[in-house]
């Protein structure tokens, strides 16, 4: 018993986490879930039938070992099949309609896919931006959130399992996906869809908040950039805009863009840096700056190998000081 705890504990955990498709966090991935539990439950029980059947087949008295009759074969063989695979189909076309659109969505959020990071626009109810974020999604608990999927390149596969299954994100097509969360907490998004060579290093949250903590969120997050407040971060606005970076990025009330990376009016208060690539501090984002090719290989960003060290200090104090 004292051995099976940890296995058993091991087996439970294995069915929880913040990017798992059997732990819903919403009410699309609870029917998926249950499709998939009532899947699994159905296969193991045939499983454990048809093997039944074999070991008596094989080790059962010799005068009754004939199972070979018209009846097992046309019962077991052909209506058994017929009527469960059936009844499996009918219930899953009669659940699909909780997978697709219905109502009108509370919130829009358009999601483009680009290599190897996420733009984030929020969406006001005529479909024009009210700000744009990326990698890191903030949705409100119980309200039904659209989600407007386009690639600005190649293929890319917008996932998240806690919250629903995957959607192709193609380049000249929208789609949309509708989650209704249902519980709060951080969930991780993974691109789904070989993009090329940081597809690995393509990730996203999804945090869940309740009602209050949402319109504060997105209250700070259309707002313009903080003011710098002090002369190192002075100068690292002014490296910002001189070293070329704006010419990439957009810090709203700074700059505006080509839009090529990522908008950092906000950078400070994200968790990771390069879309998951690494945690998100003063060091990584001076390290980042100076040489993203080396943390994340390929990405879109050129590396900044011959910034001045006080130049590099200053913008990544003043990049840290965006919150
Ligand atoms: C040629 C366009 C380009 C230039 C110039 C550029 N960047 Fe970037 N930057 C990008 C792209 C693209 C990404 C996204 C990389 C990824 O995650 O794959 C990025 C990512 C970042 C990130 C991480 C943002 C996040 O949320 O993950 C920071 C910080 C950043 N750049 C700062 C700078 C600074 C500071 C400069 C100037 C010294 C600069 N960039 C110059 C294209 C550029
Ligand atoms: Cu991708």
């Amino acid at each position: 018993m004292k051995r099976a705890l940890p296995l058993l504990s091991f087996g439970l955990a294995a069915c929880s986490g913040v990017q798992h498709a059997l732990d819903p966090a919403s009410e699309e991935s609870a029917f998926i879930g249950g499709l998939s539990w009532l899947l699994y439950g159905g296969a193991t029980a045939i499983f454990l039938l048809v093997m039944a059947i074999a070991a008596y087949a094989v080790f059962g008295p010799e005068s009754r070992k004939r199972l070979a009759h018209r009846k097992l074969i046309v019962g077991g063989g052909i209506l058994f099949p017929v009527v469960t695979l059936t009844a499996l189909m009918t219930y899953a076309f009669a659940g699909a309609p909780n997978l697709l659109l219905r109502g009108e969505p509370a919130l829009h959020v358009e999601v483009t896919g680009e290599q190897y990071w996420w733009r984030v626009r929020y969406l006001d109810e005529n479909g024009w931006a009210q700000f744009e974020t990326a990698n890191e999604i903030v949705v409100p608990a119980n309200r039904t959130v659209a989600f407007h999927l386009r690639s600005a390149d190649v293929i890319h596969s917008f996932w998240v399992p806690n919250l629903h299954g995957k959607l192709d994100m193609i380049p000249g097509h929208s789609k949309t996906m509708q989650v209704r969360p249902t519980r709060t907490g951080v969930y991780r998004g993974q691109c789904a869809e070989y993009c090329g060579t940081q597809h690995a290093k393509m990730a996203f949250t999804v945090e869940v908040v309740n009602e209050k903590d949402f319109e504060r969120w997105h209250a700070a997050r259309k707002a313009t950039a903080r003011i710098p407040d002090s002369p190192l971060l002075q100068r690292g606005r002014d490296v910002f805009l001189s070293a070329g970076c704006g010419s990439c990025h957009t810090v709203r009330g700074v700059n505006e863009s080509r839009a090529l990376g990522p908008d950092l009016t906000h950078v400070g208060s994200r968790r990771t840096l390069g879309a998951g690539a690494i945690p998100n501090s003063l060091g990584a984002l001076a390290g980042w700056i100076a040489d993203s090719q080396a943390l994340k290989p390929g990405n879109r960003m050129p590396a900044f190998r011959n910034l001045q060290p006080g130049d590099l200090q200053a913008v990544a104090a003043y990049l840290a000081s965006l919150e």
